[in-house]
């Protein structure tokens, strides 16, 4: 297996079976207050096939009329995003290497069809803070390349329990979710492979 490019750290199985299980009940308290919505493209409104929601302080949101985003409230209900859980607050403390709290979690649904094409996490004010990934159910094929489009690429199966720490030179790289591998996982009653990222999204100094 070629390297991971400089900045990506690997953690699989950072969780066990039971940190999955207690996550994943986190997690549903979460999506009950906070329902996963239909993210769609800026101007075409081409809808994504990965279902999301947010808890922390700032969600990243998108839809036709307003594009990528943070803000601070469900786009459906428009109330405040639940807080992050925990067991994530204690998760980007023991590996982002940062000093600062996460302000966003992600939280990405994948039906056995979703997947996410090659794109840039730039919608952050500061690219000092690493994105920390923690995958939740069925397998995944993750790609990684480099700050260029067309920069090699590195593929990875990401299993449930594994952390992704993004952070140097390889927060701005190129990445993606290629396909999920349906029946790999029994964490999911339903199948399925929930995708938590936490970030910082303001900039040190403010804005
Ligand atoms: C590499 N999510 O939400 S997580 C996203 O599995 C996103 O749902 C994917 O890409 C998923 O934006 C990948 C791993 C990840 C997250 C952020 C990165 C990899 C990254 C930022 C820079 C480089
Ligand atoms: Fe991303």
């Amino acid at each position: 297996m070629p390297a991971l490019p400089e900045g990506v750290r690997h953690l699989p199985g950072y969780l066990d079976r039971a940190a999955q299980e207690a996550l994943l009940e986190d997690i549903r308290a979460v999506v009950a207050d906070a329902p996963l919505y239909v993210p769609a493209m800026p101007r075409t409104g081409k809808e994504m096939s990965v279902r999301m929601t947010n808890c922390g302080p700032l969600g990243w949101v998108t839809d036709k009329e307003s594009g990528y985003r943070y803000q601070a409230t469900h786009p459906a209900t428009g109330r405040p995003w639940p807080p992050i859980p925990e067991a994530l607050m204690r998760i980007w403390h023991d590996v982002a290497g940062y000093p600062l709290a996460p302000e966003a979690c992600l939280v990405n649904f994948y039906t056995a069809e979703a997947k996410m094409g090659q794109h840039q996490d730039r919608d952050e004010a500061d690219f000092a803070a690493p994105v920390v990934s923690v995958s939740l159910g069925d397998d995944c094929l993750f790609r990684v390349g480099g700050p260029r489009r067309q920069d090699k690429t590195v593929s990875l199966r990401l299993q449930s329990g594994d952390v992704l720490v993004l952070g140097g030179t390889s927060r701005l790289a190129f990445h993606g979710v290629d396909r999920i591998y349906p029946d790999t996982s029994t964490l999911l009653k339903n199948g399925g492979r929930i995708n938590l990222t936490l970030r910082r999204v303001t900039a040190r100094n403010g804005i």
